[in-house]
């Protein structure tokens, strides 16, 4: 390994050298010549070495220190406060399969020779950082070890937060190529620090090689290879093997003085109720983004978290809504803001619950009420996209099991969408094709967490559309052949919280906590459940019974109605637009496209039934 511009010190070369890795001193070789840093350090799973890179992220300014102890503050740039999706491409080969339209492609002779051409001198001046993680927990058949290399000390940071080492898991490795790398830079940087050339931000993909090179940026969602990047690399793998790389959640269901913990995962679009699902009050959290499924020793489905903390939207992160989230970001422990607003080294965000500052530093700089950015629009104190990073390990809710190399066993499968006028707040599928189909055709609003206009009802198959690397035809045959592989299959359940009447969410953001206990009895048999053309529906006893419980209040049989009835004009429009989605998809499953027209007559029996277009449920029974 010879590096031509950069220096190194002798025990970093060591601690490369001692990996006894071919492939990892190549690629290293390569991409540290073509990026040509000042230096290079390379960071082990040593505590030494891991405090390095925090404190250079406070020295080099790309982190500052706040009141609370272990407490800092990042800032991405005015121009990278969110995903890019435009420049975030797959590199293809002519030989590969035909992508389905919704994903964004490039040629991969093409993209390189662009990508390689931005990266070319492009952390001249700077130190590169090298990092070992791993995907899942340590020593799991679930695990893919991960190179990172890049110039950001907040990246190298987050990731420390939100990854396992794997220094040692690559020494585990025995000289074999079986990991992904990662190379990024946040290129050149401006007085404040943001990434200058963001006309120049590319995110390419080379799923067939298991890499990718992102350049110009700074948003985690951008910059940290393990985080999205790595879950298309994940996905291509997956479903060309026999597991699911998923968008997903995991936690640990536990209804009061029931003695049980029942496992779920839940893949939900950007900002429809995911974390908050994840951290309702009196369950464990396992992981809040990213699951590997894999089927255990038994046939049942086993899911590890890919990370092991969370990137978390702070947005209505409150006392009220929250608790846990925000008893955990205002005590002190080692946490990164960003994009938030500061003001005398305290940070403030929207909804947190107060009245903030009418001045601070977000991330416009020095900011006032009042402000407008270049199009005349006001700039609000904290970025609609502003997070938080913290271990799970932090959180008082964390899942004990989550460094079980196996996992968790999964019994059941929560697809979440956002919508104000169609769906129920909770279903049951009818079984695991329905389900599939479920997952496939969540619909979301957008949200302030991609570029882009907000508020749009958009199509997003398991969550994942942003993240897919293979055609929709595939990846839905590959979640219908896990599930028959199965000795028993999950439950699968579609929630919306969303649902409005004359401009009002009709449920409190708290109630989820009782579709989640009606779910989790459901899986144990313990409630029953009404059938509808969509699938399975709470009855209103159960209902009631559990708000009662829960929370104390009454629940009418007046709201339980209005939640509850089956829209079917609104079903079936939706329906159409899923159609229209998959319409021109090649090879989708006979399965699928059989299911979808089931339930499409199931709709049309129960109008020419009942004679309307909105059943409440006490007709079904
Ligand atoms: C999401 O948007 O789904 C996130 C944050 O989890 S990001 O890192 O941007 O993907
Ligand atoms: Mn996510």
């Amino acid at each position: 390994m010879k590096f031509t511009h950069s220096t190194i010190s002798d025990a970093d070369v060591r601690k490369i050298s001692e990996l006894n890795n071919p492939y990892v001193e190549q690629v290293l070789e390569e991409y540290i010549n073509m990026c040509a840093p000042d230096r290079v350090i390379v960071v082990s799973d040593s505590r030494e070495d891991i405090t390095m890179v925090r404190e250079m992220a406070q020295k080099n300014g790309e982190e500052s220190k706040l009141a609370i102890e272990g407490h800092t503050v990042h800032f991405d740039g005015i121009y990278d406060l969110a995903r890019d999706t435009t420049n975030t491409r797959i590199l293809v080969t002519p030989d590969m399969k035909k992508m389905s339209k919704v994903i964004r492609t490039i040629d991969k002779r093409e993209g390189l020779e662009e990508v390689f051409g931005i990266m070319k001198g492009i952390m001249k001046g700077k130190t590169a950082l090298v990092r070992f993680f791993c995907l899942g927990p340590i020593n799991s058949r679930f695990s893919l070890p991960s190179l990172q290399i890049t110039d950001s000390t907040y990246v190298a940071h987050s990731e420390d937060l939100l990854y396992r080492s794997g220094y040692e898991e690559f020494r585990r490795l025995k000289g074999s190529k079986n990991f992904f790398y990662f190379v990024h830079s946040a290129g050149e940087l401006d007085e404040r620090g943001s990434s200058r050339n963001t006309a120049k931000r590319r995110m390419y993909i080379d799923v067939a090689e298991g890499r990718v090179f992102t350049m110009n940026n700074q948003y985690a969602g951008n910059s940290l290879g393990l985080k999205k990047l790595a879950l298309r690399l994940a996905i291509y793998k997956a479903n060309n093997e026999d597991w699911l790389a998923e968008h997903m959640f995991v936690m640990g269901v536990r209804p009061e003085g029931k003695n049980r913990t029942t496992y779920f995962t839940g893949a939900y679009p950007s900002a429809c109720g995911k974390t908050s699902t994840a951290m309702v009050p009196g369950q464990l959290i396992l992981g809040d983004d990213i699951a590997y499924l894999r089927r255990g020793k038994g046939g049942e489905v086993r899911a590890v978290n890919v990370e092991q903390g969370i990137f978390g939207i702070i947005e209505d992160v409150n006392p009220v809504d929250d608790p846990v989230i925000y008893t955990t970001l205002t005590t002190p422990r080692e946490l990164i803001f960003s994009n938030v607003l500061i003001k005398e080294k305290k940070p403030y965000w929207l909804g947190m619950g107060m009245e903030l500052p009418k001045e601070g530093f977000n991330y416009s700089g020095d900011w006032k009420e009042g402000d407008t950015d270049k199009e005349g629009n006001p700039i609000l104190p904290a970025h609609k996209n502003a997070r938080y990073t913290v271990r799970i390990s932090e959180l008082e809710n964390a899942d004990p099991k989550l460094h079980e190399p196996e996992g968790v066993e999964v019994r059941a499968v929560i697809y979440g969408g956002r919508d104000s006028d169609t769906s129920v707040p909770v279903y049951e599928a009818f079984e695991w094709t329905h389900g599939v189909f479920m997952g496939a055709s969540v619909e979301s609003e957008t949200t302030a967490a991609t570029i882009g206009k907000a508020g749009v009802r958009t199509f997003n198959p398991m969550a994942n559309i942003d993240f897919l690397v293979v055609p929709l035809g595939k990846y839905i045959e590959n979640h219908l052949k896990f599930g028959k592989s199965l000795k028993e299959q999950p439950r699968v359940y579609a929630t919306n919280y969303f649902l409005k009447e004359e401009g009002k969410f009709l449920n409190e953001k708290v109630d989820k906590k009782v579709w989640l206990l009606w779910m989790e009895g459901r899986v144990h048999g313990e409630y029953g459940a009404i059938e509808t053309p969509i699938g399975f529906i709470p009855k209103f006893e159960d209902v009631r019974d559990l708000f009662q419980k829960v929370f104390n209040r009454e629940y009418s049989r007046e709201l339980y109605d209005r939640l509850f009835s089956i829209r079917i004009d609104k079903f079936l429009e939706k329906l159409d637009r899923i159609e229209g989605e998959y319409s021109g998809e090649a090879d989708l499953p006979a399965e699928f496209t059989g299911c979808m027209k089931k339930i499409r007559q199931n709709l049309l029996d129960a109008r020419g039934k009942y004679g309307k277009d909105v059943v409440s449920p006490g007709e079904f029974v």
